[in-house]
């Protein structure tokens, strides 16, 4: 028999000694929500210290970066991925502290994410059902846990910064749309050719990539210059069940499968200061896919506190692998 043969039940090449090139390994567990992927680090994160949350994020963009490329670009993950890395809170009344990033760089908030890091707690132990508080490096944010798939989560507070802003963009012409904060920045947008269907996502990328070029050019942006990097389409919805479907194009040009819930919280913002949300009103928001965040807002102290509530299915728990002589074992990025 030659080395590169195998009888059944023996493995090939198993006459010769693997010696391992060093490697590190980071333990995950994926989830989905909605059908949008969350990828939560529960083991083998470098070490960030235990400043505030913003300043492990910075800690982690400075000097770790190569480690987030590594969890969610290919060959282990893709453009579609976020990660999560979970993190020990300052505020010892929160479950866990968390870190949220994709493909290109570092979310504030993600709702998607905060529904599967919920499930992915559960499954681990760390939490019942029942209400918890999370640590973000945008604020501390509650959610309840039903023990099984579902969670509700209480976002940071939203709002419209600028109503009607209108941009030329190249190929479409003028094109109008609210300026929102949802955890992170959104340009919203009602009026547009498109219908909002799995058929024509490469359109919608092209149409919404192109808006998000144009607002960058013009100067608009967020409060203190932020970068509008998620640009949200509306349409109706496919379930007469549901009030609105959406297109949500994340910062790295993937589209978000699920109904985005940072982009939920946003319209909800919106639609609560054109007074077409009352608070405790239920908003059921579409994602391109069909699936469903239920949503509603609270009013405290003059701030719009809005509440999403979706369920995440546990795909996989594994250890990556990134082997010292990979060339690819930081990601494939440009
Ligand atoms: O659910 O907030 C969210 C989200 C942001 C980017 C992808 N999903």
């Amino acid at each position: 028999m030659n080395e590169s043969t195998s009888v059944a039940g023996s493995m090939p090449y198993s006459n010769q000694l693997r010696v391992p090139n060093s490697e590190t390994r980071v333990s995950v567990i994926d989830s989905h929500t909605g059908g949008e992927p969350t990828r939560v680090v529960i083991g083998g994160a470098p070490d960030l210290g235990l400043g505030s949350l913003v300043e492990r994020r910075t800690i982690f963009r400075e000097k770790f970066d190569a480690f987030r490329s590594a969890v969610v670009n290919e060959p282990r993950g893709s453009d579609v991925l976020v990660g999560a890395l979970l993190c020990e809170p300052v505020d010892p009344s929160c479950c866990a502290g968390v870190i949220f990033f994709n493909n290109v760089g570092y979310l504030g908030m993600c709702g998607h994410g905060t529904i599967g890091l919920g499930v992915t707690l559960g499954r681990m132990g760390r939490i019942s059902a029942g209400r918890h508080r999370l640590e973000t490096p945008v604020g501390v944010i509650e959610f309840e846990y039903d023990g099984t798939n579902g969670v509700s989560l209480e976002n940071v507070p939203s709002y419209r910064l600028r109503q009607a802003v209108t941009v030329e963009v190249p190929g479409f012409g003028a094109v109008t749309g609210d300026v929102a904060w949802g955890g992170n920045w959104f340009f919203l947008i009602k009026k547009h050719p498109f219908l909002l269907n799995l058929r024509n996502t490469e359109q919608l990328t092209d149409f919404a990539w192109k808006v998000r070029l144009e607002l960058n050019t013009h100067g608009i942006t967020g409060a203190d210059g932020a970068e509008i990097d998620h640009v949200e389409l509306f349409g109706p919805p496919g379930d007469p069940a549901n009030h609105s479907r959406n297109f949500v194009l994340c910062p790295g040009k993937a589209f978000d499968r699920s109904p985005c819930g940072t982009g939920t919280s946003a319209k909800l913002a919106c639609l609560h200061a054109d007074g077409l949300l009352k608070p405790g009103e239920e908003w059921r928001q579409e994602s391109i896919l069909g699936s469903v965040f239920t949503g509603s807002v609270r009013v405290v102290n003059g701030q719009v506190i809005p509440r999403i509530s979706g369920t995440a299915f546990i795909t996989a728990e594994a250890t990556l692998i990134l082997d010292s002589a990979d060339p690819f074992r930081t990601g494939i990025h440009s």
